[in-house]
């Protein structure tokens, strides 16, 4: 970073072997906050070698479990020694508030203290086969070489989702963060050479998606693949690990529905709906972005939402008066601005929002103002599209079947909400939608121990909890004959 070395490749922090670098933009201000190398293809090569030649020779898939977890809970420590400064580097990279960024911390942190703990629980099994002279075991070992590839909006949180499993299990690793939020990943990959983790078992490489992601998946040397991304770059990825018969696992965002019935506590209501949609200006894969709403309360919760969310401060992150940040890049909020004109060529009622803030002290960020869409309908793009940023659409609802319908009518499933203060319906709905998350009463919590993911376009896998785990294991089952004799078959 600003002309150390940022690539860590077999052991060695590098330059990039063309010496190219790319420019990191605080989207807050436009400015620039960091230089760093960008990774060649061939650099993604050498990266995967490293990797490959780190866990075929043996020594860190053979290390004891207690070993492993104790250098998990190292790394725990050092996040936390170093909160601070990886909170304020997250902020001026994604522009979330640092309120979140020390949140994401310590979500970190305690990723890395849950698989410390969970890495020795995933015992061997014994099967009985019905012989007493056969010893039947089911072990669980390493899956090998594996490619780490994150997006932007929780850069070091989803990284650590799969780093912390990954070297659990013994894996051996490249991680590849998002070319436009690669920071806190450089300096956690310092943090894991001073916690002691052996050469060649974390590689990092940032860069392209198109040069240094394809280079990282488009080989028959890597064994696993973790993504997090949008649909079609999960797409392009799982094309390419299917010429090589690579296992992937794809977390790929979603279209979140969160359903009020008319029966649910007001107050939290609103808080959580706002919440859930406009935090970290909605670039957020679980963000609730299609409120679904009982018809008889619809037009009272949507004013009220309205004027909350005309208070929400928007500003720079680091300000500690901002609530919530700018999008992540201008780019992205070209995609965002051309989705809300969308919505209104398809008659969604624009009802706050829909522009840019016009205060001239946040002219050079790339910020946008909370937006809602009243009287939209499923067949809106603006409803049945991704659009990662502060837009909330507004669907209604009379019965508790047509809310279970529209809840469900996504191609996605990563994440729901449902508020009621009937416990019975609660549990129908709640069972009833096809998602992979589904808070009632609440929303947007999660923890390490519980698995998360998504049915349908949202991806395949889970990352988290004991799952999250075995997605880096291997299962082999040993039959093991304690008095050998002859099979019996071919007598002749
Ligand atoms: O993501 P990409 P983008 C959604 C969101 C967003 C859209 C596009 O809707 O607007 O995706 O965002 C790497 N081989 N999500 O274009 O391209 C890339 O370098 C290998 C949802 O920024 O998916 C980065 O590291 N890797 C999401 C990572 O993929 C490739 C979070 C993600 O980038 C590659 C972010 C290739 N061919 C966006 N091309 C979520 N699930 O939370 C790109 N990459």
């Amino acid at each position: 970073m600003n002309g150390e070395p940022d690539l860590c490749i077999g052991g060695q922090w590098r330059h990039a072997s063309d010496g190219g670098t790319r420019e990191i933009v605080n989207p807050a201000n436009g400015s620039i906050a960091a230089v760093v190398d960008e990774a060649t293809a061939d650099d993604a090569r050498d990266a995967v070698a490293a990797a490959r030649a780190a866990f075929d020779d043996g020594a860190w898939p053979g290390t004891p479990v207690a070993e492993r977890a104790a250098l998990l809970d190292r790394i725990a420590d050092l996040l936390q020694r170093d909160k601070e400064d990886l909170a304020s580097l997250e902020t001026r990279d994604t522009g979330k508030t640092l309120v979140e960024s020390r949140i994401d911390i310590d979500d970190v942190t305690s990723v890395f203290r849950y698989y410390a703990k969970l890495a020795g629980v995933e015992a061997d099994r014994i099967v009985d086969v019905g012989d007493p002279t056969i010893i039947s075991r089911v072990v669980r070992e390493p899956i090998g070489v594996c490619v780490l590839i994150a997006p932007w909006n929780y850069p070091l949180l989803q990284m650590s989702w799969k780093v912390a499993p990954a070297l659990a299990a013994g894996c051996t690793m490249v991680a590849k963060p998002s070319e436009v939020t690669p920071l806190t990943t450089i300096a956690f990959a310092h943090l894991l050479d001073e916690a002691g983790v052996p050469p060649s078992v974390f590689n990092l490489v940032q860069g392209s998606g198109a040069a240094v992601g394809a280079a990282l998946t488009d080989t028959a040397a890597v064994d696993f693949i973790s993504f997090t991304g949008g649909v079609p770059t999960g797409r392009t990825i799982a094309e390419t690990a299917a010429k090589h018969v690579t296992k992937v696992a794809l977390e790929l965002g979603g279209k979140n529905p969160h359903i009020v019935f008319a029966d649910a506590e007001p107050e939290s209501a609103v808080d959580h709906v706002l919440t859930g949609v406009f935090l970290h200006s909605g670039q957020v894969c679980s963000a609730g972005t299609r409120l679904i709403i009982e018809e008889s309360i619809a037009d009272d919760f949507v004013a009220e939402l309205v004027a909350r969310a005309e208070k929400i401060r928007v500003g720079d992150g680091m300000d500690p008066a901002s609530e919530t940040g700018p999008l992540v890049s201008a780019q992205h909020r070209a995609k965002v601005e051309a989705h809300v004109q969308q919505g209104i060529s398809e008659g969604a009622k624009l009802v706050t929002g829909g522009a840019r803030p016009n205060d001239p002290a946040l002219a050079d960020g790339f910020f946008y103002l909370p937006t809602i869409f009243d009287q939209c309908d499923r067949s809106m793009r603006i409803v049945s599209e991704e659009t990662f940023g502060p837009i909330l659409t507004v669907e209604r609802f009379t019965t508790e079947a047509e809310a279970i319908t529209l809840g469900n009518d996504t191609e996605y499933g990563l994440a729901a909400g449902v508020r009621t203060s009937d416990s019975a319906r609660g549990e129908r709905v709640v069972r009833a939608l096809r998602h992979g998350t589904v808070w009632l009463n609440d929303f947007g919590y999660y923890t390490a121990a519980a698995e998360w993911g998504g049915f349908g376009k949202s991806g395949n896998g889970r990352e988290l909890g004991p799952t999250g785990l075995t997605e880096y294991q291997e299962i082999k089952h040993i039959w093991q004959n304690t008095s050998p004799q002859g099979a019996g078959w071919f007598k002749g």
